[in-house]
């Protein structure tokens, strides 16, 4: 993209959100990056504000359920979750060393994951506290709502709460919106971003794996029905754009010059560590992946830990693709049984499946056979930068466990929902030394 023209698409951008959002702040508290706002981009502004402003073409029945009908929703027979959010701007270790300026909810990246069933209200309250520098917002893609004006900023000292009703099952991104849309991609890219899980109201579906076999010496087909029921992971793929003393970087963002990709978070998060090194090495100095660069025990919540999977088992895993460059997602040496989008299926029997931006997916897959499986983005540059994720399928380097006791990395793991098979699993996530402890209540850990 020509940096000319990108700039003055920003400024236009932010022109006409301050119209939108009617909004009262002042350039610096709108964003950290500064833009040259034009004579041209001023004449808009004017031009939209005389007709009236476009916030006023968008009627209140659009907005979010009043919160003084929650209640009487509920005795009617709806389900309320309930979804504290807190605006949290903190340093985060990279790979590699060092550290970034994150902004998160509730101190971790990605945010909780929210878990509802199609139908449930969704009640979701964010606080942005005194000490945050900026205001933030959120848009919440499971909601069919005005974003006007409920995904605006919310100052700091002040907080905000919408409900919805989640009237549409899939896996849906949510994230900061910024300030009324300025410094969104800086928020979003920094962190600001998590996962609602919507089940479909009746349940997922059984899965058909197809199969051979051979009967009276013919090749037949081998028709499957694995219950609905299913282990559960959740994927998010994203980019960091950072400086070198870690600040977001938006040249690089426009150029689309990644600085590493992270799923849930993490570069090569989902790895083996150095206990699993000596485990089957004998050696915890003796790689067994090709990258593992969170293997210290020292790490705590930051330490590297591979995804454990028993053969024969449905897995459901949530992809969604939170960043800006599309998501190929393949997993090497399986075929994904079955691809759901909504509660559509789009897909079975591929071996790869393009996400978008802002785009998710559902991948329905058994692991037939023990070994180490790696889910990549298909993307070169997006593998060798961070996104490749272990799975080991049963017990391969015969260490002698056996089905589902070992843990899995809390943050892959999402809460349980309609046909959930629960997991053991051990502290894992971007997040602070607090927020690690009230996820170790949570586990039982
Ligand atoms: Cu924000």
């Amino acid at each position: 993209m020509n940096r000319r023209y990108s700039i003055l698409s920003i400024a236009a951008v932010v022109a006409v959100a301050g119209i939108l959002f009617a909004s009262t702040y002042s350039q610096s508290e709108m964003t950290a990056t500064k833009y040259g706002v034009s004579t041209v981009q001023d004449n808009l502004v004017q031009k939209i504000s005389d007709m009236g402003g476009i916030a006023l073409q968008m009627p209140s029945a659009f907005a979010q359920i009043p919160l003084d009908q929650i209640d009487s929703m509920v005795q009617q027979g709806r389900h309320v979750v309930e979804v504290q959010l807190t605006a949290q701007s903190v340093d985060l270790p990279i790979m590699g060393g060092g550290k970034y300026h994150a902004m998160t909810f509730n101190g971790q990246v990605p945010a909780p994951t929210i878990r509802a069933t199609q139908g449930d209200i969704i009640k979701m309250t964010l606080t942005v506290p005194s000490t945050e520098l900026t205001p933030h917002g959120n848009d919440m893609h499971a909601s069919q709502m005005s974003a006007v004006p409920n995904f605006g900023a919310v100052k700091p000292g002040e907080s905000k709460t919408f409900a919805y009703v989640a009237e549409v099952p899939g896996t849906f991104k949510y994230h900061c919106s910024g300030v009324n849309v300025a410094a969104m991609d800086q928020h979003v890219l920094s962190g600001m971003y998590g996962l609602t899980i919507v089940d479909p109201l009746n349940g997922y579906h059984n899965l058909l794996v197809t199969k051979t076999k051979v009967v009276n010496g013919q090749v037949m087909l081998d028709r499957q029905i694995v219950p609905a029921d299913a282990k559960e992971f959740v994927l998010e793929y994203n980019q960091l754009y950072l400086t070198a003393d870690g600040s977001y970087d938006q040249q690089a963002m426009f150029d689309h010059k990644t600085t590493q990709t992270v799923v849930n978070g993490f570069a090569f998060g989902y790895t083996p560590n150095a206990d699993i090194n000596k485990l089957v090495k004998g050696d915890e100095k003796q790689n067994i992946f090709v990258a593992q660069p969170w293997n210290d025990a020292a790490l705590k919540q930051y330490q590297g830990h591979p995804l454990f999977v028993d053969t024969g088992v449905h897995y459901r895993i949530f992809v969604e693709n939170q960043g800006n460059m599309p998501v190929f997602f393949h997993i090497v040496g399986e075929i994904m049984d079955r691809v759901t989008q909504g509660n559509v299926v789009q897909a079975q029997g591929t071996e790869t499946w393009n996400i978008g931006g802002s785009q998710g997916a559902t991948i329905d897959v058994v692991f037939d056979n023990p070994g180490a499986y790696v889910a990549v983005n298909h993307d070169y540059a997006a593998i060798f930068s961070g996104a490749a994720t272990v799975f080991v399928a049963g017990d391969p380097f015969k260490l002698g466990y056996g089905p589902g006791d070992m843990p899995n990395p809390s943050d892959a793991v999402p809460p349980l929902g309609k046909n959930s098979i629960p997991q053991k699993e051990v502290v894992h996530c971007l997040c602070t030394d607090d927020q690690a402890a009230t996820i170790a209540k949570q586990i039982g850990g």
